[in-house]
């Protein structure tokens, strides 16, 4: 029988990891979060490093997050999601809608790298304070087309399948990560996520209704959950918040 999952990913950062783990918390499906985890129980950075470096065992994998399974190794959230959502029924069945979901999912990825740019946008290895200017001039184009456009392409989608979920007939991977970037665009961007998603009740309403699915609800409100902070991808600086 297999063990049960591993997610390895840095510790005290939501960043890409919380996307996998909201998927697994639906799921129900027992876990050990690596990166959480003190070094003296085998966990916390060195553990993930030892992935980042190529030290572990079994497949190479680029960045985390990752997700073992025994030997079984595999990386890229949208990937993971997908290979998760398939087993734990968060995927529709149907192959087109299963591949409609990895693409809305990559979709979100898209978000995530120019979420990201807004604080880094000339190298993800310099401090802040190193591109504060840049940073200045990135994020207003950011705000005042790029949050609107996304939001509106997943009012579109959602309008597109009946208004419930972005696809198939059930909840899947993809409506648990438009609710995480929707929560991570609230976070950081205040101002410009209030006035583009006024025209997004669709959006709005598919998140709060994740939001109360009993497993997601506890999960929310406990410590499994890590909060967004100005370390991870979703950083809230005033500054830039301005479209
Ligand atoms: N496309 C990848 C991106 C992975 C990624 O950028 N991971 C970050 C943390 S969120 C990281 O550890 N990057 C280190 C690196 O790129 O060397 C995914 O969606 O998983």
């Amino acid at each position: 029988m297999p063990t049960s999952y591993e997610l390895i990913y840095w510790p005290r950062i939501p960043g890409r990891g919380e996307f996998v783990r909201l998927v697994l918390e639906e799921a129900a499906a027992p876990y050990r979060d690596v990166g959480q985890l003190a070094e003296g129980e085998g966990g916390g950075t060195a553990a993930v490093m030892a992935y980042w470096e190529g030290k572990h065992e079994g497949h190479p994998v680029f960045a985390p997050p990752v997700l073992r399974q025994d030997e079984h190794v595999l990386s890229q959230t949208a990937a993971i999601c997908d290979f998760l959502g398939a087993r734990h029924d968060l995927s529709p069945r149907d192959d087109l809608a299963r591949s409609q979901a990895l693409a809305l999912q990559l979709t979100i990825g898209d978000l995530l790298v120019e979420a990201h740019d807004t604080h880094h946008p000339i190298s993800a290895w310099l401090y802040y304070e190193d591109q504060r200017e840049e940073a200045r001039r990135r994020a207003p184009h950011f705000v005042s087309e790029r949050i609107p456009r996304y939001l509106q392409y997943f009012e579109r989608v959602l309008r597109h399948n009946g208004g419930e979920v972005l696809t198939g007939e059930g909840l899947s991977h993809a409506d648990l990560g438009l609710f995480q970037a929707v929560e991570g665009l609230a976070y950081a961007f205040p101002r410009g996520f209030a006035k583009a998603s006024a025209a997004t009740p669709g959006v709005l309403a598919l998140c709060e209704r994740v939001r109360e699915r009993p497993r997601i609800a506890e999960f929310l409100t406990s410590e499994r959950r890590t909060p967004f902070n100005e370390e991870g991808i979703f950083r809230r600086y005033p500054e830039l918040d301005a479209g």
